[in-house]
């Protein structure tokens, strides 16, 4: 066996329709599993530092300061998630629980609910590292709108999130767990953290994959003997 992949950590992505409760499920999930002494980092995407470009285009883009057509935001955010996966294959590796809120399919299914094409989106998340897991946090679209500050950013009408929820639909692989954002949040962190120490325990041996693509990274990958891509442009971390 490849000491590379010794206890490697889990991939695990949160998604879910506006409101569904992805970051609070994810705080609550990083805190136990540090009482569990597992290494983990919380992420999130889009990345809306002001100190980057892109992050500060797209915060500006959300909050509907500026326009973008949805192949060029669509693309802004895919680069956001590009850029860091060298980061974030390196961190897995370590042996770390990568807790990430928002990820490629938010990306897929938002784009695919202005209109563009399923295989288009696709197309452009292909090659970022696979979850082991996304946990889907199933909120029906007219529910959302009953919970705070609903109605402040761009994307968030019934409508919107009804296309929205139409599109995740159809990205559901044998990777997705299916939660109900209806349920308490002590259901829910019981619920979500099975599933989380099930995957850590399962691919701990197992090579990462490429999502959307066959092929895994391995020993042998050209991403292992790359230096990790650091620039303030495009990360901010
Ligand atoms: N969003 C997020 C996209 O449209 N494409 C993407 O690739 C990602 C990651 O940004 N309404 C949208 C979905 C949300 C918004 O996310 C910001 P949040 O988690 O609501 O702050
Ligand atoms: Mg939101």
């Amino acid at each position: 066996m490849a000491t590379n992949l010794l206890n490697r950590g889990a991939f695990i992505v949160l998604e879910g329709l506006d409101r569904s409760g992805k970051t609070t499920l994810a705080y609550l999930l990083v805190k136990e599993l540090e009482q569990r002494q597992i290494p983990v980092e919380f992420m999130r995407f889009p990345d809306r530092s002001k100190d980057n470009v892109i992050g500060d285009t797209l915060n500006k883009y959300l909050s509907s300061g500026i326009e973008l057509n949805p192949e060029t935001s669509h693309m802004l955010f895919t680069t956001q998630r590009f850029a860091v996966k060298d980061q974030m294959l390196q961190k897995l590796m370590e042996g770390k629980v990568l807790i990430v809120d928002r990820y490629a399919h938010s990306g897929i299914a938002y784009s695919v609910a202005k209109g563009l094409s399923l295989e288009w989106c696709k197309a452009k998340e292909s090659g970022l590292l696979r979850p082991d897991i996304v946990l889907y946090l199933d909120l029906l679209p007219s529910e959302g709108l009953k919970r705070g500050n609903y109605g402040e950013e761009r994307f968030e009408t019934v409508q919107f999130q009804e296309k929205v929820h139409n599109a995740y639909d159809q990205l559901l692989d044998d990777s997705w767990k299916i939660l109900s954002a209806h349920d308490t949040p002590e259901t829910l962190v019981r619920s979500a953290l099975s599933n989380i120490l099930r995957a850590c325990e399962l691919n701990a041996h197992k090579p990462v994959e490429l999502l959307y693509q066959s092929g895994r990274l391995d020993e042998k990958s050209p991403l292992k003997e790359r230096q990790p891509f650091r620039t303030n442009v495009l990360s901010s971390q």
